[in-house]
């Protein structure tokens, strides 16, 4: 691989780092005093660092860079659109031609209702945008009582005032007065943290009947919309029993309430279908885009609309919403280019039909180590739960989250990237992954296990909460 040391020493970098630049989600006097790991390059699956190390990216940067690293051809893409229009508005009845073209190839992937595009820079304006757009629609429709929309606990929509009050994170409404008014939050369908003695069946027909439950509280002429990811994603990978969505989607249709597919995660290939949507069998209203659109190669997000919400808001009048980058022209280009190449390359398909179902094979084996109780996966995004007693699904004894993350420490001892999130492990490796780098990454995930086992038993911590 082609190393380029173009940058100060890591220990420099480090010590700059730590006193002008402010992490997102990250508790900076802790982050001051182990330095930051600095990522200087990357190539198909693997990152390299600043002291010229190679590492296994299982989480596709921030579960966004679908197609891999290095594509030469987005980087090509960019240039030429830079040179050509670096940027224009798409405000005032002016458009360019990348917003057009890729509003078309997105309408082509989309479901076949869905045929309109509003764009954001990313997944939490895209979501502030559907908050705005699902009361705006049914206030055109003349039912402006309309406002209220239910989400669920522990999903994640995004770190906007908007975006953080849908998504069902305590921590992150604890800080600021999150949620805003008429955010309602139900359970989430998380069976091995949650399912007590029902079976994943009985216990996804039972949260998706809290929707049910709610909306009856609330009252229908309340309720605007029901937004979810298709598999909660920042939550844990929590993919839901099968019983789930169907039940959902006969409430959405019986009780006049839109539904938002948070496809930020899913969408693009991730799953196995361009949209889980189509996996999981859901006729949303909306899907929230972000991540795979680009696969993060530019800041680009947006909502995709049916074409019954689209007709009802423009005919609602004059939409008072966007953004400078709505549609920003080099963002587009990229995109397009990184569409292009999901669908010739077969990407999608090949998620689905080999390297998905290679990879969930060998992830499930690592249900016989013994600190994983369950080990799921869909397409190419998956989770274990890390439990000291797997028969009673137990929590440990440790503050939640101790355990995971020093999993996640052990797996980035061993040049592999994987999330925690609390107890649970979570992974979602760039879509073009080979067979044999899914072995390497699951080689090293049970290196990371056992070490961390090791660990906990050294340190008295492979003990259940009563
Ligand atoms: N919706 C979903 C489902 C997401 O996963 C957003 C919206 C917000 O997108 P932007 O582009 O505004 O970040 C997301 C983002 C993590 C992690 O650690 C997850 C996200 C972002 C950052 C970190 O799991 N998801």
């Amino acid at each position: 691989m082609n190393v380029r040391v173009n940058h100060p020493p890591t220990k420099e970098m480090q010590a700059l780092d730590a006193a002008h630049h402010m992490h997102p989600f990250t508790d900076g006097d802790a982050l001051a005093e182990r330095g930051v790991r600095v990522i200087t390059g990357a190539k198909g699956v693997m990152l390299t660092d600043s002291e010229g190390v190679q590492i296994l990216d299982g989480m596709a940067g921030l579960w966004c860079c679908n197609i891999g690293y290095g594509r030469r051809e987005l980087a090509d893409a960019a240039h030429q659109q830079m040179q050509q229009l670096p940027y224009y508005n798409t405000f005032f009845m002016t458009s360019h031609p990348p917003v057009i073209a890729l509003s078309t190839k997105i309408a082509e992937l989309a479901p076949d209702h869905m045929n309109h595009v509003f764009y954001a820079s990313g997944g939490s304006d895209a979501n502030d945008t559907n908050i705005r757009l699902v009361r705006h629609y049914w206030a055109a429709k003349g039912k402006p009582d309309k406002t209220v929309i239910i989400s669920r606990k522990n999903a994640y929509h995004g770190s906007t005032m908007g975006g953080a009050s849908l998504g069902g994170m305590k921590p992150m409404h604890k800080q600021g007065g999150l949620p805003i008014p008429d955010i309602v939050h139900i359970d989430q369908p998380n069976w091995w943290a949650e399912g007590g003695d029902l079976s994943p069946e009985e216990f996804g027909l039972e949260r998706a009947r809290q929707l049910e439950a709610k909306i009856a509280e609330l009252g229908e002429n309340r309720v605007a919309a029901f937004i979810a990811e298709p598999v909660q994603g920042a939550g844990g990978v929590i993919i839901p029993p099968d019983s789930y969505w169907p039940e959902i989607q006969r409430i959405c249709d019986a009780h006049e309430i839109l539904l938002i597919a948070d496809e930020v995660i899913t969408g693009f290939g991730r799953t196995g279908r361009m949209f889980a949507s189509e996996t999981y069998g859901i006729r949303p209203d909306i899907i929230t885009i972000a991540k795979g659109l680009s696969s993060g190669y530019a800041p680009i997000g947006g909502s995709i609309l049916s074409d019954e919400v689209a007709q009802t808001i423009n005919a609602g009048g004059e939409f008072y919403h966007g953004y400078t980058y709505s549609g920003h022209p080099v963002a587009c280009a990229v995109a397009l280019e990184n569409l292009r190449i999901l669908v010739e390359e077969g990407i999608v398909d090949r998620v689905r039909e080999d390297i998905g179902p290679y990879m969930a094979e060998l992830w499930r084996t690592l249900t016989d180590h013994p600190l994983v109780g369950e080990a799921k996966m869909v397409g190419l995004m998956g989770s274990i739960a890390l439990t000291p007693d797997k028969t009673r699904r137990a929590k440990f004894a440790a503050e939640e989250g101790k355990v995971g993350l020093r999993c996640r420490e052990r797996c980035f001892a061993n040049n592999l990237v994987m999330r925690h999130v609390g107890d649970r492990m979570v992974i979602a490796p760039p879509l073009v992954i080979t067979r044999h780098e899914v072995d390497i990454l699951i080689e090293r995930a049970r290196r990371a296990l056992d070490e961390t086992y090791d660990g906990l038993k050294a340190d008295g911590m492979l003990v259940a909460a009563d």
